[in-house]
């Protein structure tokens, strides 16, 4: 098999001293950390749409990457030169899982029939290069928003055909996934929303939205495909309201229709900002709701007010998305995805072993601060003593549902003198950036 990046060779962990930009600084897949290696823990992906689709290409000019398949004009082989290149990459990169969406990895045909068709036989080479490199599927997707016949969006449209031709989209991926093994299905919602009300029945697109995931779990049980389903919250982009805003609005939605045993979320740190959220408010909400399944890990500009999907590198916001996740016990069958582009100035495709580098010593550095301010409890104590006041007294009796408001009255009554204590930020603030700076 050709080899696509001949220039860059396995990429080894070589400790933080090392000058070497292709080696791992932090990422040593073997290393124990509480008891699982650091391959267990963080569940590595890499997303195909960005690394190997994507050409840099913004809505002021073209695509600017150059990569070794540019000169394939035959798009079965162009798909099949990319999905050798996809395993090189991960083999290289020491990548386990990878996620795609059904359109990235095969082209569309002339009809529905010749387009399953493509997608069986790069499904078929896929399986091959599994076996082959010892890779696994995270998560597969139907990209049920770029083609323009979903101009008015997928399972929302206003036309009953599109609706029909998402689902058998969704059909065919579902079955591409179980082939695959793949351990999660994801749905993002894609041009799932709205502009504006004045055109726009928002009672019946969210019915036939939850009409759609229903057939979808039910097809699931059919065909025997036991991965999780995940729904990829983002409160905006492509439209002004999009249904999935964030994860409390997705939980709401599925507890309406019934739907919630069934899905748990793949939070995007780019998307939890969009929505005016921490990327740790929505893994913490998450998971305090045993919702969290699955991260997309990117990182977003808070300068700017889109996706950027940014490679991750900032060592807070991983530290404390780790921290959620270990408290969490972790996010099998889910996994750390980096839905992430590089730059379009990043254009070389030695820049794709850098970034990919970048994010995963962020995320494994991030999971061994977090590891160790677990260990040590100093938040931990902190927030559990902040909160004593519920663990005796008047506050138990509150917790234990013992009181209503005449005995909470005739306790208030009786407290003149109430004293609150300092959340005292800063210090947290302090220990969080020690732990940071000293492992
Ligand atoms: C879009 C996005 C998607 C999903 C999969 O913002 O994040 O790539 O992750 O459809
Ligand atoms: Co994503």
């Amino acid at each position: 098999m050709k080899e696509y990046f001949g220039n860059v060779s396995k990429i080894n962990y070589e400790g933080p001293g090392s000058k070497n930009p292709y080696s791992f600084k932090y990422y040593n897949p073997d290393e124990v950390i509480g008891g699982k290696t650091m391959k267990e823990h963080l569940r590595f992906s890499l997303s195909y749409w960005h690394t190997l689709t994507a050409n840099g290409a913004d809505p002021f000019g073209a695509g600017t990457m150059l990569r070794p398949w540019d000169d394939i004009t035959n798009e079965m082989d162009l798909a099949k030169a990319r999905m050798e290149a996809a395993f090189e990459l991960m083999d290289k990169l020491n990548i386990e899982y990878f996620c795609f969406h059904d359109r990235d990895i095969a082209p569309e045909g002339k009809t529905l029939q010749e387009t399953n068709e493509n997608l069986d036989e790069i499904v078929a080479y896929c399986k091959e290069l599994m076996k082959k490199y010892n890779k696994k599927l995270l998560w597969g997707t139907a990209n049920c928003f770029t083609n323009p016949r979903y101009v008015h969006g997928a399972g929302t449209s206003c036309n009953a055909d599109v609706f029909a031709y998402a689902a058998a989209q969704i059909k065919k991926a579902l079955e591409v996934t179980k082939e695959l093994g793949g351990e999660n299905y994801v749905f993002w919602g894609g041009r799932e929303g709205y502009e504006t009300l004045l055109n726009t029945d928002m009672g019946l697109e969210l019915d036939n939205f939850a009409r759609l995931l229903q057939m979808a779990v039910d097809y699931a049980k059919e065909i025997g495909f036991t991965g999780q389903f995940l729904i990829e919250p983002k409160p905006k982009e492509p439209t002004k309201h999009q249904y999935d805003f964030d994860t409390a609005t997705v939980l709401g939605f599925l507890k309406k229709y019934n739907l919630d045993k069934y899905f748990k979320v793949n939070i995007e740190a780019n998307h939890a900002t969009l929505a005016q959220h921490t990327f740790q408010h929505e893994l913490n909400f998450a998971r305090i709701n045993n919702f969290l399944g699955s991260i997309d890990a990117n990182q977003g500009d808070p300068m700017l007010g889109w996706d950027t999907d940014q490679f991750p590198t900032n060592i807070y916001d991983a530290t404390l998305a780790m921290y959620e996740i270990l408290k969490n016990g972790g996010l099998a069958p889910g996994g750390v995805n980096f839905d992430a582009k590089v730059r379009r100035a990043s254009f070389e495709k030695e820049d794709l072993f850098l970034a990919y580098i970048a994010g995963m010593d962020t995320f494994a550095k991030g999971l061994k601060v977090a590891h160790k301010l677990l260990e040590n409890g100093e938040l931990e104590n902190f927030i559990k003593n902040k909160y004593a006041s519920f663990s005796e007294g008047i506050g138990k009796e509150i917790v234990e549902g013992k009181v209503g408001l005449k005995e909470l009255e005739a306790y208030a009554l009786k407290n003149n003198e109430i004293t609150n204590k300092s959340g005292r930020q800063e210090l947290l603030e302090a220990i969080v950036n020690q732990y940071i700076f000293e492992d």
